[in-house]
């Protein structure tokens, strides 16, 4: 590998494609910003995902499972998506009666079980698929979202992840689409911080996307602590915790 920086009294002139790749990593990798130069910038690129988790009804204020302030990452969210070439939505798509719903082991809301996957939060009747407390938040606009990847349709399996359902085995394809499609970082928003987004953002360093969460992009439930518990782990997994001004245009 040739040097990338020319030794002291030596011209460039006679290698000048030694610079490329310091140039090409100044057009497509991260630059500061030039008010606060510890402010990472990232430009998206073809290798790069806005990942928009569960912006649905649901999760919004007047909806079963409301997530408190949850439809404030709408704008956010729009005005973050036309930064991006390529931006995917998911949706939590549950059956009538499915095995995460309170209802259906007539157990209070928010107590939890044992299932064979692990523990399970019990959640009110969410996001039931059809309905329209399922349908995106009317106000989300992005039209040039690409794909759509639902989860947690199988009736005895959860999936607050995009990736692997609640029994860490279960694939929802995400994985193999991404990688088909070249991607390499992985920008997930939405709703919500503490389970589903933190599902998803551990989940897709796991497969080997480098990852970012915006968090004013999120919302979180924060249930018993909760949030900070996804905060750290999501720092020990090697997630970066940024904010929607460290995306340029
Ligand atoms: C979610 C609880 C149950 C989420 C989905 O989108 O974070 N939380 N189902
Ligand atoms: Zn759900």
């Amino acid at each position: 590998m040739p040097p990338f920086f020319v030794p002291p009294g030596k011209t460039d002139d006679a290698r000048p494609l030694h610079r490329l790749p310091f140039l090409v990593m100044m057009g497509t990798l991260t630059r500061c910003h030039p008010l606060e130069p510890r402010l990472m910038i990232f430009r998206p690129s073809a290798e790069d995902v806005l990942l928009v988790v569960d912006v649905q009804n649901d999760f919004c204020s007047g909806g079963a499972l409301a997530v408190p302030e949850g439809e404030a990452v709408v704008p956010v969210v729009n005005a973050l998506a036309e930064r991006f070439q390529t931006v995917i939505l998911t949706q939590d798509w549950h059956p009538a009666g499915h095995v995460s719903f309170a209802s259906r082991h007539e157990r209070p809301a928010f107590s939890t079980i044992d299932l064979d996957y692990g523990t399970q939060v019990l959640w009110p009747d969410h996001c039931v698929q059809g309905t329209d407390g399922a349908s995106f938040h009317p106000a989300l606009h992005v039209p040039h979202a690409q794909a759509v990847v639902r989860k947690g349709y199988h009736p005895e399996i959860d999936s607050y992840s995009a990736f692997l359902e609640a029994d860490h085995t279960t694939p929802t394809g995400l994985t193999g689409y991404l990688r088909e499609r070249s991607v390499r970082r992985v920008f997930a928003v939405g709703l919500a911080t503490d389970f589903c987004v933190l599902w998803t953002a551990l989940d897709a360093a796991k497969a080997g996307f480098s990852v970012a969460v915006i968090e004013d992009a999120c919302r979180a439930i924060d249930l018993d602590g909760s949030l900070d518990r996804a905060w750290s782990a999501m720092r020990e997994a090697g997630v970066e915790r940024i904010e929607s001004p460290s995306i340029s245009g």
